[in-house]
């Protein structure tokens, strides 16, 4: 059974988060999404979600690519996280391209970057919702 494995903090779920969840499900038989925690968010990545991390594990968990949700606590538990997981593929979104390179070296999983999905975000559907704008 290939094991697939990436990181974020979806708040607000949208198409793109899913875009990306399926893409990534695509490269192996189980995805373990491991969600940045509040506290995660709001320290280390001055984040303050809308929704809670048990909320947005919820939604997670009912996506049909998703296997299993952990929380994210610290920048520092990937190499850990591939290793306890037996992971073949560490897959982010191309924002990230390149940091996580070290992840191969450190560890026998593949490192993937997928394309992100251009035209959302959540930091945009705020701003919308604010202006009033309607994606359609
Ligand atoms: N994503 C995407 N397309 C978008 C928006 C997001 O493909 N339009 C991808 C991102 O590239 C990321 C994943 O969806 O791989 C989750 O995005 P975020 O919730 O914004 O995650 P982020 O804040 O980047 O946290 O330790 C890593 C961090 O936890 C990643």
């Amino acid at each position: 059974m290939k094991r697939v494995i990436t990181y974020g903090t979806f708040d607000l779920l949208h198409y793109g988060h899913i875009n990306l969840l399926r893409r990534a499900k695509e490269q192996g038989d189980y995805l373990i999404v491991v969600l940045s925690t509040d506290e995660f968010n709001w320290n280390e990545k001055q984040k303050k979600c809308y929704f809670s991390y048990e909320k947005r594990k919820q939604l997670l968990e009912a996506i049909r690519y998703v296997d299993l949700v952990i929380p994210e606590e610290n920048w520092d538990q990937k190499v850990s996280d591939v290793k306890s997981y037996h992971i073949d593929t560490f897959v982010m979104g191309d924002d990230w391209s390149g940091k996580f390179d070290f992840i191969q070296e450190e560890t026998d999983a593949e490192v993937i970057y997928l394309a992100r999905t251009p035209e959302i975000s959540t930091s945009q559907i705020k701003k919308d919702l604010e202006s009033g704008k309607i994606k359609g």
